[in-house]
């Protein structure tokens, strides 16, 4: 009796989960069918349609998925691509999922750490943008317009091409895609001089809720301010951009200076942390401390890398080195003067001698990682940075970057754009793990538990009330509530984190703009405050 009660239950489970899926294939012909009605029928739409069936799909779905955690074989897939090569391909995506009652998920590079922009637990298609990725720089006016699916490798290529004194200040790594970077904030070895990308940016284009392209304009100054920091995803499909261009010197300074515990890396770390947010505007000086074997044996150590953009010679980098921060030791042996383009090559780690055309290669492969934020608001005390390091030894593969706040960032107030991390920070944190393919998907917990250990032990110096962090730096464990039942309460939990009081006026913005919540993912704005 008892068995076969479970035995219906379980039929009836397994019904439930199998009618939604037998009705969202109808939904998806539904949902074919009505792309080409809303296309320009010059691009036929079926030329930028994967479905599952068809051999490219996979490929298509892997070519800009950055995040090997979320390419499992148990990863929930989308039924089909609609990779766009004409802005009505947009339009129609957003039109024929809303009345088919699909779920979209944009994605430009596809470099979120969660893999948000490309796997959902509802039926869903991916909204790529891969293909409009156009490039048009004013060297006169000093702007450009650039499609969400170009990558900041491809745009500072492009810059590179027609001036070396003009540059934009975005990401380190090369193929982020403008259309989540930008959104997202999107910062920096430029950021202390010219702050973030969305501080430079002056028009954009966006397919709205209802498949309409708005400008600048027509969008209004709110849903300009919402995009600029809280997120492309939570209110429409972002185009394309218009940006200001910035002056850089013909040369710039690049360095790296390592020292170990031994060699008085905490003296040096506790310095850097009273100067390197009041230093020139033109320096920014990242930290890097990482855990590596001990020279003396087997047991393991930290170093630090210190690594430096300098808007200018080292000529005028060496006295301004020597006067504010002589404990780094800085030498003309350390430094490497080159133009800005090539210092984006240096700063993502390649070689002297990279040519400048690297910068135009799509994304490299798939990785297992798992990244966290912090903000820093005083300064580390040095028993404190005992400590930090102590834990590093102990949990050995997590390394992190501390990034220098202050100078322009201090200047813009908090409320200019959704991003609110401006003036108080010292720095911010991105913690980092990584691991193998061999160690693959099993080991994902034991890893995001080491992080996590890390994370813990900063949590007497990060800050607090609420414990904020960057939306670009996608964790979706500062996540929601479970407690709580609206999803206004729920979004709260993070929304406060990423947007602190810039949150209420967003949960607005998507209010007028997108009332049925129809944008949404696992952290996006709620529709309503309640
Ligand atoms: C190796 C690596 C290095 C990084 N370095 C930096 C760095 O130096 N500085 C920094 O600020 N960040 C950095 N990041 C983080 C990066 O900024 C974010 O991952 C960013 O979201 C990537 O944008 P994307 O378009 O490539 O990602 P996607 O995964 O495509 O998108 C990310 C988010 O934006 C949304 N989105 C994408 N395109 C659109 C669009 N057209 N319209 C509306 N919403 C859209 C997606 O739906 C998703 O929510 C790095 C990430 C990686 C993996
Ligand atoms: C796969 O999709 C692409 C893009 O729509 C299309 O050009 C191609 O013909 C399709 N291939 C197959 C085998 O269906
Ligand atoms: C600019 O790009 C063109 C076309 O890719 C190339 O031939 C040319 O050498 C580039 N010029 C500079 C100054 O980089
Ligand atoms: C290595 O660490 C152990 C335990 O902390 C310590 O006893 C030993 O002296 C260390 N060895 C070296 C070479 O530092
Ligand atoms: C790069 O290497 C060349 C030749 O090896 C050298 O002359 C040059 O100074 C190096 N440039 C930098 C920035 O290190
Ligand atoms: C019932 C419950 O869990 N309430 C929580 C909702 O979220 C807020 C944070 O935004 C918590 O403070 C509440 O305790």
């Amino acid at each position: 009796m008892k068995a076969s009660m479970s035995l219906r239950l379980l039929v009836c489970s397994l019904l439930l989960v199998l009618v939604p899926l037998a009705t969202s294939d109808t939904s998806l012909d539904r949902f074919l069918k009505c792309l080409p009605s809303h296309s320009d029928s010059s691009y036929p739409v079926s030329r930028a349609t994967y479905r599952i069936t068809n051999s490219s799909f996979e490929p298509t779905l892997r070519a800009y998925a950055k995040a090997s955690r979320f390419l499992t074989s148990t990863t929930p897939k989308p039924l089909a691509i609609i990779a766009a090569t004409h802005e009505s391909h947009v339009q129609a995506t957003v039109i024929c999922a809303k009345s088919n009652g699909l779920q979209i998920r944009i994605r430009s590079g596809g470099h979120d750490y969660e893999g948000l922009s490309y796997v959902s637990n509802v039926p869903f298609v991916i909204l790529d943008t891969f293909n409009l990725r156009s490039i048009d720089i004013d060297v006169a006016g000093k702007t450009a317009w650039i499609q969400s699916g170009a990558t900041t490798g491809e745009l500072y290529y492009n810059i590179a091409n027609k001036s070396n004194v003009l540059a934009f200040p975005a990401g380190v790594c090369l193929t982020l895609g403008a259309g989540g970077h930008f959104s997202g904030g999107g910062y920096g070895p430029l950021m202390r001089k010219h702050g973030l990308s969305i501080d430079n940016i002056v028009d954009a284009k966006i397919v709205d809720v209802n498949g309409k392209i708005l400008d600048r304009k027509s969008m209004g100054e709110d849903l300009f301010w919402a995009i600029r920091g809280g997120g492309g995803a939570s209110f429409g499909v972002i185009l394309s951009w218009k940006i200001n261009l910035v002056d850089v010197p013909p040369k710039v300074t690049t360095f790296t200076v390592s020292k170990t515990l031994e060699q008085g890396a905490t003296d040096v770390v506790y310095r850097w942390q009273e100067v390197a947010s009041k230093l020139d505007k033109e320096l920014f000086i990242r930290v890097m401390p990482r855990v590596v074997d001990g020279s003396s044996g087997s047991n393991k150590t930290v170093t630090v890398s210190f690594i430096g953009l300098f808007l200018g010679p080292s000529c005028k980098l060496l006295p301004l080195m020597k006067n504010s921060f002589p404990e780094l030791g800085l030498q003309q042996k350390d430094c490497n003067e080159m133009s800005w383009v090539e210092s984006t090559l240096y700063w993502f780690g390649l070689p002297n001698g990279t040519s400048i055309e690297t910068l135009l290669n799509r994304p490299t492969r798939a990785s297992f990682f798992k990244r966290k934020s912090d903000y820093v608001k005083r300064a580390i005390p040095k028993k404190g940075l005992e400590k930090i390091w102590q834990t590093m030894i102990k949990v050995e593969r997590v390394w992190m970057q501390w990034n220098p706040y202050g100078g322009r960032m201090d200047e813009i107030p908090a409320t200019a754009t959704a991003f609110p991390h401006r003036a108080g920070n010292l720095f911010k944190i991105q913690y980092s793990v990584d691991w193998s393919d061999q160690e693959g998907i099993e080991a994902a917990n034991h890893h995001i538990d080491l992080i996590t250990q890390l994370y813990d032990t900063m949590t007497p110096y990060a800050s607090s009330n609420p414990r904020e962090a960057f939306l670009n730096y996608r964790d979706v464990d500062i996540g929601s509530n479970p407690g709580n039942q609206t999803s206004f309460e729920k979004a709260k939990v993070y929304g406060s984190k990423l947007f602190k009081n810039n949150f209420i006026r967003l949960v607005k913005v998507k209010s007028r703009v997108d009332p049925d919540d129809f944008f949404k993912y696992e952290q996006s704005i709620p529709a309503s405050l309640k």
